[in-house]
């Protein structure tokens, strides 16, 4: 689909209230046709009313409406049966039930979100879909009902639209506290099996403590992490750069040394994207749509440009999407945000996830060491020693006092 059509539908869908199930909208519109009695309704009291002989009911319409003027239990019958002949005179279900009463649902996975509207691939065809109005995020602790990378039970009409019916359990989720709602968090990626943390040499510099609350955030997901280190080639030594990564590829991380602008890497890179889906993570202006479009330069990505005064990227990336690559596999690239997933971690939980700090920890005094300022810290003692790299220890202590 072209830019401007999809653009076109979008705004059309809008228009239409899509989330209203098609059937609702058949019986309306049949409603509109038939006239209503007006008769005036005789003061009549339920029990003069006896139910059918088998004690059922024809109708699923509330129970108040079991008493009805004379004459309107047939117009509603009528109404009824002229929106299913309404439903199945489309060619394509002529011979099939009524589509309401026995949906096909199509399994696909959501592309992109939007307003209440998403994209969805079904096998390698898009289709734009409403959302179930039944469907809600109501006690899930998260804000939104689909996210990118959920897999969705879909049900699609002649109209070329379709509506979710389903979305599937999730595997995985990268969430973040919800902007408005804090006690709540925002889905911002479901299913994916590895997050590229992707950082730069320079331009804007090398943050090592958000490569640990990415590290982090990773883990508590139970995604597998990798790093990717971008703008090589404004290294002046590549061995500054390989042991500043050092500790990280002595923890089995691996460490990807890449270049969109040169080419340096990106092999590498799209060995490990291959076959996969994979969430990108980093500040903004590191070069992650750079990257990608190295890849798989078909991408088209929008990049930004670099300020020259301040050295610092713009926002040029504002949207959640997954990119389906050809070789397979599907990369999603966020906006450049500041940490995700490490909401609800406790100080105390927080060196699980410094396993060669852990290690070491074991040696201290106190049980309850928190590594700063105890006597017979065997962390602090590793580190004066030059055992434990400094900036992992420092990465700990930042971490540690913005947490709890
Ligand atoms: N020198 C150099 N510049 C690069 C490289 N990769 C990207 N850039 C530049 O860095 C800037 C930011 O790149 P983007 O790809 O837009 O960065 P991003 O991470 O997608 O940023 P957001 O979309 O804002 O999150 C652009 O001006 C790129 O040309 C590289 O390997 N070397
Ligand atoms: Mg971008
Ligand atoms: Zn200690």
């Amino acid at each position: 689909m072209t830019d401007k059509s999809y653009d076109k539908h979008w705004q059309r869908s809008i228009k239409m209230g899509f989330e209203k199930e098609p059937q609702r909208r058949q019986l309306q519109k049949a409603k509109k046709q038939l006239k209503p009695n007006h008769q005036p309704k005789p003061t009549r009291r339920r029990d003069w009313l006896p139910e059918a002989a088998d004690g059922s009911d024809d109708f699923d319409f509330e129970p108040v409406e079991r008493i009805m003027p004379r004459g309107e239990r047939e117009r509603r019958r009528t109404l009824l049966a002229t929106a299913l002949v309404d439903m199945t005179e489309s060619p394509s279900t002529s011979q099939e039930p009524p589509h309401y009463v026995e949906v096909s649902h199509l399994r696909g996975t959501v592309v992109e979100v939007s307003s209440g509207l998403c994209r969805v691939d079904m096998a390698g065809q898009m289709l734009m879909c409403g959302l179930r109005g039944s469907l809600s995020a109501e006690d899930t602790g998260f804000t939104n009902v689909v996210a990118v990378g959920d897999e969705v039970l879909v049900s699609a009409d002649s109209s070329g639209w379709g509506v979710v019916e389903q979305v599937q359990p999730r595997r995985t989720i990268l969430a973040r506290p919800d902007v408005f709602h804090s006690h709540l968090r925002q889905i911002i990626v479901a299913n994916a099996d590895q997050v590229l943390i992707v950082a730069s040499w320079r331009n804007p510099p090398l943050w090592p403590e958000l490569i640990d609350r990415y590290l982090i955030a990773a883990e508590r997901n139970k995604l597998a992490p990798l790093i990717c280190i971008n703008k090589i080639d404004l290294a002046e030594d590549l061995l500054d750069c390989q042991a500043a990564l050092q500790s990280y590829q002595a923890l089995g991380y691996p460490v990807i040394f890449a270049s969109a602008l040169t080419g340096v890497g990106i092999d590498s890179l799209r060995e490990i994207l291959r076959g996969r889906t994979t969430a990108l993570a980093g500040l903004s202006g590191v070069g992650k749509s750079s990257l990608l479009s190295a890849v798989q330069p078909s991408l088209q990505l929008r990049t930004g440009i670099v300020s020259e005064a301040s050295g610092e990227g713009r926002h040029t990336t504002t949207q959640v999407t997954m990119l389906p690559l050809t070789m397979g596999g599907f990369v999603v690239d966020t906006p450049g945000i500041r940490e995700f997933g490490l909401s609800g971690l406790s100080p105390r939980d927080l060196i699980q996830f410094y396993p060669d700090l852990e290690a070491v920890a074991t040696g201290c005094r106190f049980a309850n060491c928190s590594h700063r300022h105890e006597p017979a810290c065997a962390v602090k003692a590793a580190v004066a020693a030059g055992k434990l790299p400094l900036t992992r220890y420092d990465n700990y202590q930042k971490i540690y006092g913005s947490l709890g």
